[in-house]
C-alpha cells in the first residue's frame, strides 16, 4: 500500500511539472507574439519629410505650408512619393538632401535614384560623384610605368607586343624600357630602350631613335591611365 502511495506521489509531481511547464512555454509564446508585434508595426512604418501644403480635407487654409516629418505605413509610401515627399527611394539607407534634416547625420544621397551612388560608395573612374562629396572622379591615381599590350599590324597581320613603360618625370617624359612580342613568331627585342613625351593634352609618343615612321600615340590621365590610340598600325622599323 506504501509503495501505491509513493506512485500516486510521483505521478502527482510529473503531472504538476509538465502543467507549469506548459504555462511557462504559453506565456514566453505570448510575450515572443508581443514582441513581434512591435517589430512588425516597427517594419511597416517609413519616416518620410512630407510636404503639408497647408490646406485641409476640404481645401481649406489650415495653416502655412510647410516641410514635416511623419511616420507613415509603407503602403502609402508611393502615392506620396508622387507629391515629391523625400524618403531613401532608391533603398541605399541614405536619405536626399530634404528640408526636414532626416538622415543629414549619414550624408545625403546626391542620386536617389541609384543604389550604387550614395555618401559610402567607392570613388570609381567613371566621371560620376560616386560618394556624394561633391567631386567627380577624386583622388583616383593610376600609375603609367607597367606593361601594357597593344597590337600593330603587317599586312593584316596582327603581331600585338608587351611594352614596359617606366614613370613620367616631371617634364612629361618618359621611357619604354623594353617590348616584346606576345605569342608571335617575331623575335624579343630585349634592351631596347625607347623614350618619349607626354604633351599638355595627355597626348603621348615615342621615337625609336631610327626610324621616324614609328611613333605612338595614345592618351594618358590620371584617370583613365594609359590609352592607345587603335589600333596602332604603323609600319615596324625592323
Ligand atoms: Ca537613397
Ligand atoms: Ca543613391
Ligand atoms: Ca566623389
Ligand atoms: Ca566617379
Amino acid at each position: 500500500m506504501k509503495k501505491f502511495y509513493y506512485l500516486l506521489a510521483s505521478i502527482a509531481i510529473v503531472l504538476v511539472t509538465m502543467i507549469a511547464c506548459e504555462k511557462a512555454s504559453i506565456e514566453l509564446d505570448e510575450t515572443q507574439a508581443v514582441q513581434d508585434e512591435v517589430l512588425l508595426a516597427k517594419a511597416d512604418k517609413a519616416t518620410i519629410c512630407h510636404y503639408d501644403d497647408g490646406l485641409d480635407e476640404y481645401g481649406s487654409f489650415e495653416n502655412d505650408p510647410q516641410w514635416v516629418t511623419i511616420d507613415i505605413s509603407v503602403n502609402a509610401l508611393e502615392a506620396h512619393r508622387k507629391h515629391g515627399d523625400k524618403y531613401d527611394w532608391d533603398g541605399d539607407g541614405y536619405y536626399p538632401e530634404n528640408e526636414c534634416g532626416i538622415g543629414e547625420d549619414l550624408g545625403y544621397d546626391c542620386n536617389d535614384d541609384i543604389a550604387e551612388i550614395n555618401p559610402d560608395a567607392i570613388e570609381v573612374c567613371d566621371g560620376i560623384d560616386n560618394n556624394c562629396n561633391g567631386e567627380v572622379d577624386e583622388d583616383l591615381t593610376y600609375s603609367f610605368a607597367g606593361t601594357h599590350v597593344f597590337h600593330y599590324f603587317i599586312g593584316t597581320t596582327n603581331y600585338p607586343h608587351r611594352f614596359e613603360f617606366g614613370e613620367i618625370d616631371e617634364f612629361g617624359k618618359f621611357t619604354i624600357l623594353g617590348y616584346y612580342p606576345v605569342d608571335t613568331p617575331l623575335p624579343p627585342h630585349d634592351g631596347i630602350i625607347l623614350n618619349g613625351i607626354i604633351d599638355e593634352f595627355g597626348k603621348f609618343s615615342t621615337t625609336n631613335g631610327y626610324s621616324s615612321t614609328w611613333n605612338l600615340y595614345g592618351t594618358f590621365s590620371e584617370c583613365d591611365g594609359f590609352v592607345l590610340d587603335s589600333p596602332w598600325s604603323t609600319t615596324p622599323w625592323f
